[in-house]
Order: structure tokens, then C-alpha cells, then sequence
């Protein structure tokens, strides 16, 4: 038996009123793959699931939540706000049509609606989401590592410790530098330095298994992990566990005065929730504990 791959986009269909979806149904389902909903709990529930739609469309009068408000429900959640949403209507004012893009849609179609019109404007959409999406992957994935960068870092960063402090739990941070690196470049080449960052940082990703652990490439041979609600001892435990991955890997670094393999230094803080510091302040005392394990001796954890 083959199992076929369904690539067509997920369009989502929300209106009261069947004989509306089946008009739309009609018009989509050679090209998308279709669901619908008939109230708004139903919609809401569908752009959270684990497979989301590409694009919604939307009716504006229903009865409970009406259109509008669902629109806003779903751009103020973190998880749908990036989902383009259409109003199809019979609500033809201008003042409806700009209710529903202050609401966050996209466009605005009135019914009765020009099938090929509707689809031209969809496609559309999805074109434009499908361009903005790669570009903020271009705005924040180191391009060599395909680690997140430090734009993405700072801004997470940020955001992570605004949290920390709301929920009153810990943020710890690792601040990791490869040992004498410009040592291995000299001896195997700038191109087996390249590669040696792309090995090290998909160990490093594919290690850190809770959700929420970050990992940045910061500039250079410098990586940045964030570890959300951890303290200081279970920070000191992905450290290590970091540490003998690193170390697993075992690429052969013969000038390197520590060991016969490329080694890491790491400066760990964990950050009480109530302790007044700026971000800047954060990644300066992960530097300073950096600074100290290189002082140490390199090849170790400083916390
Ligand atoms: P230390 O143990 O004190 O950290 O010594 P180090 O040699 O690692 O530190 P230093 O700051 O002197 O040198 C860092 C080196 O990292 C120099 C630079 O050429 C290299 N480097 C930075 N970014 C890249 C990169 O993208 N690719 C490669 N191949 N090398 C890089
Ligand atoms: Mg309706
Ligand atoms: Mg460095
Ligand atoms: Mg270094």
C-alpha cells in the first residue's frame, strides 16, 4: 500500500450557515484540502490543532462570537495570530470592511462572491504568508548553523525574562565558546572550522529535549543557550550533559592544548526571578562565568 502525501493547502471555512460552506466547498476542494466550522468555539479549536489551516475565511454574523471577535481572538494567540484571515460576507458597509481589518483580516470579500475572483485573492494570500515566512526565516536562522541567531536571541531573551518574572521562576543561561578555536582553524583549514560549528551545533540542538530550551548561535564560535523556569542545579545538569555530547563527538583537534578533541568552555547563571537585572546584565555575568571557566583552565563549567 502507498500512502500519498496531501501537500494541497488547509483552507478553513467558518460560516453559521451550511449552504454557505458548501458554496465555498465547491469552489476549494479541487486545489485545498477543506475543513469547516459552524460556530466559532468549533474554528477556534481547529487553528489550534497540531496540523493548523494556511488561511481562514471567515463569515462575520454568527451567532455567540461573531467574526470579528473571533478574528481578534485569533490574532491575539501566539499560536494563530500568523494565519491569514478573509472575511466572506454579506456585510457589505465600508465601516464593516474596516471593522474587519482593524480586527487583524487580510481581505475582505462580499458575497455573493466570483468564485475564480475568491480563489485568486486566497492564492494571493497564501503566496504573500508563504514569502513572509521565509523571510523571517532569513531574519533570524544563523545561515551557516541553522541555529537560531542573535537577533532571534535578543528578543527572546527579552521576552523569556518579562515571563520569568511574571511567573516568578528562575531563567538560567549558558554561555559556550569552543576552545582555541583559532588554533583549529589554523591546523585543518576555515572550511573544517565551518563545519565543525554546523556538527557541534546540531548536537547541541538535537540534545536539549524540553520545550522552551533555546538554543542561538551569539557571533563566531559562541553559542547561547536559554533554559526557561530552571534552576541553578538542573541548569549545572544540561550543562554537563552538553558538555559530554561535546565531547562524544570527539573531532580530532591535535593543536589544542587541552585535549586531543575540540572542547568547550561554558558559563552558566541562573537568574532569580526578583533580582532587578537588565537583560545586558544577564549575558554579562554568563560572560564573566565564561570568562572565569576559560581562566580556569577551559575544557569546563563555571556557574
Ligand atoms: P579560546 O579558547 O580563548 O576561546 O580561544 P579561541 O582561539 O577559540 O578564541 P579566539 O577569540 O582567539 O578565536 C576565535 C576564532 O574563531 C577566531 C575565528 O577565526 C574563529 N571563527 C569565528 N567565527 C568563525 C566561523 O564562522 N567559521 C570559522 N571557521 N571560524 C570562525
Ligand atoms: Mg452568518
Ligand atoms: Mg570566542
Ligand atoms: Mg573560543
Amino acid at each position: 500500500m502507498t500512502i500519498e502525501r496531501d501537500d494541497r493547502p488547509k483552507i478553513l471555512i467558518v460560516d453559521d450557515t451550511k449552504e454557505n460552506i458548501d458554496l465555498l466547498l465547491e469552489v476549494f476542494r479541487d486545489e485545498f484540502r477543506v475543513s469547516a466550522a459552524t460556530n466559532a468555539e468549533r474554528a477556534l479549536k481547529l487553528a489550534r490543532a497540531d496540523h493548523p489551516p494556511d488561511i481562514i475565511l471567515l463569515d462575520i454574523l454568527m451567532p455567540e462570537m461573531d467574526g470579528y471577535e473571533l478574528c481578534a481572538a485569533l490574532k491575539n494567540d501566539e499560536a494563530t495570530k500568523g494565519i491569514p484571515v478573509v472575511f466572506v460576507t454579506a456585510v457589505s458597509e465600508v465601516m464593516d470592511a474596516t471593522r474587519g481589518f482593524a480586527a487583524g483580516a487580510v481581505d475582505y470579500i462580499t458575497k455573493p462572491f466570483h468564485p475564480p475572483m475568491v480563489k485568486a485573492r486566497v492564492r494571493l494570500h497564501l503566496d504573500l504568508k508563504s514569502k513572509y515566512d521565509l523571510l523571517e526565516s532569513y531574519a533570524f536562522i544563523d545561515a551557516l548553523t541553522e541555529v537560531n541567531n542573535r537577533r532571534r536571541f535578543d528578543l527572546v531573551l527579552e521576552d523569556e525574562w518579562n515571563r520569568a518574572r511574571r511567573s516568578k521562576r528562575s531563567l538560567s543561561l549558558i554561555y559556550l565558546d569552543v576552545d582555541h578555536f583559532k588554533a583549529f582553524n589554523d591546523t585543518y583549514g576555515h572550511g573544517a572550522g565551518d563545519d565543525c560549528l554546523r556538527r557541534l551545533a546540531a548536537a547541541m540542538a538535537g540534545a536539549l529535549h524540553r520545550s522552551g530550551d533555546f538554543i542561538a548561535r551569539h557571533g563566531g564560535e559562541e553559542f547561547m543557550i536559554l533554559l526557561p523556569y530552571t534552576d541553578p542545579d538542573e541548569a549545572l545538569t544540561i550543562a554537563q550533559h552538553l558538555n559530554r555530547i561535546i565531547d562524544g563527538l570527539a573531532i580530532p583537534h591535535v593543536s589544542s592544548p587541552v585535549a586531543a578533541h575540540v572542547t568547550v568552555s561554558m558559563g552558566v547563571v541562573s537568574v532569580d526571578p526578583d533580582a532587578r537585572l537588565s537583560t545586558r546584565e544577564i549575558v554579562d555575568a554568563a560572560d564573566r562565568a565564561l570568562y572565569a571557566a576559560k581562566h580556569a583552565g577551559r575544557h569546563r563549567i563555571e556557574q
